[in-house]
This record gives structure tokens, C-alpha cells and sequence, in this order.
């Protein structure tokens, strides 16, 4: 170890302290995360970049949002980190000095600048401090990167990172540092990291399932505010609703995990609507799908809802149909075997028994599950569409939405009904307090609201 100047100390002074990393959980939950991806790839030098400064805001405007695969490894949320995971064989002391040679994770943070935080806040840098509070073995100078990298891949060519894919894959930062790696080092192997780690992330600890349910608890809550506010009835505005999810949500620390959709009467066949602008009006269905992200992890929750609190006949018997083929398929699923693409079409067989017809875009009758052009389920966690396999078996651990939907434009009936599950060793578990979905008493619900 290495002394610092006296001067440097005095510059250090005047820089506050940060803000604990990790977001509550123990250093242990992402050691252990950490060890197993480092067993799951033992050949090769692991590299991850966390996001930069300006690379994940949220719609362009708001907070700065880490890449969940390197939260998942880190619980760090500084911008501009990259953490290194050495293989067994690989001294550390083959790229850098002063350290010692068996250390096997190295996080790489921006030196501290007191110009900077006196925009940004206080940052972890590169200090002890950085090491006890993450459990990181050594937190030292991203400007040491490029140094222990060309040390590293001599020894060990093999390199474990996220590679980009796509037809805008050489557009994307992940690209760049590929490149730059290579500028310095050709000799490097590249091999993609994202499968290994998407397959560590389906199976939740119990620590994160704790998370979820909060946030999902936080989601409840948004609904119910947008069910007091579209019983109100007509002449007030999607936007209003959303507001009041936006204040629920804040008021309870959390964000909003996604644009939320707020689609009433036509707008509620449009899957990703996210205007959130038209007046409502009795008679129209409201489709509200949001999610509360508490920290790092999502909820996500859909419910339909008719403005003043009064289905009609048809709207009844449309939300009736969805809410059997949630039921029917929550119901049914056969642990060990159930995947995600079975999960889809048992839901669509389900719309497809019902005796209710709809009319097409060409005039014609159609059966309902014509009418649900998505997936029934999607992984969640760290991400609202969380990242993993999808045609393996469903195991236990795994977090997964149900949200069968059926949208008939010519009708501007719009209904979906999303709730979250935990998958276990019998079935599946619905996370969090309980959102009725069954529509006399959510009718009752509206009409018991007083007004706002
Ligand atoms: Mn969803």
C-alpha cells in the first residue's frame, strides 16, 4: 500500500461522504453472486462495465439508473465503475502493482473531484472506504484500467463480458470498450457474459424477493390511487390518473420502473400507450398497467377498470373472459414443466374456449385469443422484462408476471389483468397485498369511492 500525500489528504477533505452502496442488502448477497459467476466461467478474465453517467436516465430526465447486471454484482451504483473478476490461476500482480497477487476481485472506480460533486454529489471512489463498504477485496483508480488489462490478457486471453448484438450492436458503449480493449491488447478472446449471468438472475434470494414484494406492495397502492381517481367518472383526464400514481409512488421512494399506461376508451387497445393525455369518459374502459421500482427492483401490475365505476354488459363479459384465463392458467401450471411459451398458449386455448366472439379489423368474428397479440408472462426483477431463458422449465425462485389481454379496436375495449408470481415447488404464488380483479367488487369498490 501506497501513502498519500499530505496534499492529496487536503484535497480529500472537503469531499462529503457518499451515500452507502449496496441499497440495504449485506456485501454478502453480492459476494456470494459474484462467486458463483466467477465458478460458473472459470476460464476466462470477467470484465463488467457499469453504465456511464448519462447512459441509462430514464426517459432523459431522470435519475441516473445503474445496468442491473452490474448492480446484481455489485450493489454499486457510481457511474463509470467496472469491476474485474481474475480466474484462479491469474496472479493479480500480473497487470497491476501493489496489490496482492491473489486477490480475484478488483473494482475499478473514477477518482473523486470536488469539482465534479459539487454538480453530482457526492461519489465511491477509489479508497478503503469503497472496499469495507461493498466487500469488494480492492477498489483503486479507473485510470489503472487499461494497465491491468494489458497485464491480465497476456497471461489469460480469455475474456468473459457484455458483447452487443443486433443490427445496432456497433453503435452501442459496449462496443466501444470492446474496441478499446483490443487497441490494446489483440490478443483478447471475447466470449458473452449476458447468458451466464441472465441465468444466475432468474432464481431470486430470498433477500430480493423481499425487495420485489415491496415494490409490488408500492404498485398496489398506485392502482388503488388510480382506481379512486378514474370512480371520480368522466371529464377527467388519463394524465390525473397518472398523477396520482406518481404521487403514491413518490411518497413511498419508489419510481416509476416504466412509462406508466394510463389508456382509456380506444387508447386501451394501444398495448404500449404512453400519451396518458386524452379527456375520459363514461362508458370507457381504463387500462392501467404500471410498475413501482423501489430501489433496484420492479413490480409490475396491470388492471382495467370502467370510468365512474359501471361496467357495461359487454365490457363485463370481455374483463370476465380475461380474468378466467388469468385464473384458469395461474391455476394450472404444472411445476417442473411449465414454461413460459406453454404458460402462452394454455392462456390463448383458454381465450380460444370461451364463447364470445369478437369483430376484426376485416369485419370478421373472431375467437378472443385473436385479439391478444403479446406474451402471457415475462420474467421480473431487476428489469420490469427481467432477462432469462425462455423455453427452459420454469424452476422455483423465478419471478414471473401473469397478463393475459384482449384488445378489440372496432369496440375500443381494451382489457388486461397482470399480477406478479413467485414461482415454488406446487404452483405459483402471487406476490404481495391482494388487488381484486373480480368485477362486482371492484364495481363496488368504485362506487363506495368518495369523491376527490
Ligand atoms: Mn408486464
Amino acid at each position: 500500500m501506497t501513502v498519500p500525500p499530505p496534499e492529496h489528504k487536503a484535497a480529500d477533505a472537503q469531499l462529503r461522504a457518499p451515500n452507502p452502496p449496496l441499497d440495504g442488502f449485506s456485501p454478502e448477497e453480492f459476494r456470494c453472486r459474484r462467486r458463483a459467476l466467477r465458478e460458473a466461467l472459470p476460464e476466462g478474465l470477467i470484465v463488467m462495465r457499469g453504465a456511464a453517467e448519462d447512459e441509462f436516465a430514464f426517459a432523459g430526465a431522470g435519475p441516473f439508473r445503474q445496468r442491473s447486471d452490474f448492480f446484481y454484482l455489485t450493489g454499486v451504483s457510481t457511474p463509470g465503475a467496472v469491476l474485474t473478476l481474475l480466474p484462479e490461476e491469474l496472479p493479480a500482480t500480473a497487470g497491476l502493482r501493489d496489490i496482492a497477487p491473489e486477490t480475484r476481485e478488483i473494482l475499478f472506480l473514477p477518482d473523486r473531484s470536488a469539482a465534479t460533486e459539487a454538480w453530482t454529489g457526492p461519489k465511491l471512489g477509489p479508497a478503503k472506504e469503497t472496499e469495507s463498504a461493498t466487500g469488494i477485496s480492492r477498489a483503486i483508480s479507473a485510470g489503472q484500467l487499461k494497465t491491468a488489462l494489458i497485464g491480465w490478457l497476456r497471461r489469460c486471453p480469455v475474456i468473459y463480458t457484455a458483447m452487443p448484438f443486433g443490427e445496432r450492436a456497433r453503435l452501442s458503449r459496449d462496443y466501444a470498450f470492446v474496441e478499446e480493449i483490443l487497441s490494446v491488447a489483440p490478443v483478447a478472446q471475447f466470449r458473452d457474459i449476458s447468458y451466464m449471468l441472465s441465468t444466475l438472475r432468474l432464481v431470486k434470494t430470498e433477500a430480493e424477493l423481499e425487495r420485489i414484494r415491496l415494490a409490488v406492495t408500492i404498485t398496489v397502492d398506485g392502482q388503488r390511487a388510480a382506481q379512486a381517481a378514474i370512480a371520480q367518472g368522466s371529464g377527467g383526464f388519463e394524465h390525473e390518473v397518472e398523477a396520482a400514481i406518481y404521487a403514491t409512488f413518490r411518497s413511498r421512494g419508489a419510481h416509476m420502473a416504466f412509462p406508466p399506461i394510463v389508456g382509456s376508451g380506444a387508447n386501451s387497445t394501444v398495448l404500449h400507450y404512453e400519451q396518458n393525455s386524452a379527456k375520459m369518459h363514461w362508458g370507457d374502459l381504463v387500462v392501467v398497467d404500471i410498475g413501482a421500482r423501489l430501489g433496484a427492483y420492479c413490480g409490475d401490475l396491470t388492471r382495467t377498470y370502467p370510468v365512474g365505476g359501471e361496467f357495461s354488459q359487454r365490457q363485463r363479459d370481455v374483463y370476465n373472459a380475461v380474468l378466467a384465463a388469468h385464473t384458469q392458467t395461474v391455476r394450472s401450471f404444472r411445476p417442473g414443466e411449465e414454461t413460459l411459451k406453454s404458460l402462452d398458449v394454455r392462456c390463448k386455448e383458454l381465450l380460444k374456449a370461451s364463447p364470445l366472439r369478437a369483430r376484426d379489423s376485416s369485419g370478421k368474428d373472431q375467437t378472443l385469443e385473436k385479439f391478444m397479440p403479446h406474451r402471457v408472462s415475462h420474467f421480473l426483477g431487476l428489469d420490469v422484462h427481467d432477462v432469462g431463458d425462455p423455453d427452459p422449465p420454469l424452476v422455483p425462485g423465478c419471478v414471473i408476471t401473469i397478463e393475459p389481454g384482449v384488445y378489440v379496436p372496432s369496440e375500443a375495449i381494451g382489457v388486461r389483468l397482470e399480477d406478479d408470481y413467485l414461482v415454488t415447488e406446487s404452483g405459483l404464488e402471487r406476490i404481495g397485498p391482494t388487488l381484486e380483479k373480480n368485477a362486482d367488487v371492484v364495481q363496488a369498490a368504485m362506487k363506495a369511492t368518495p369523491p376527490g
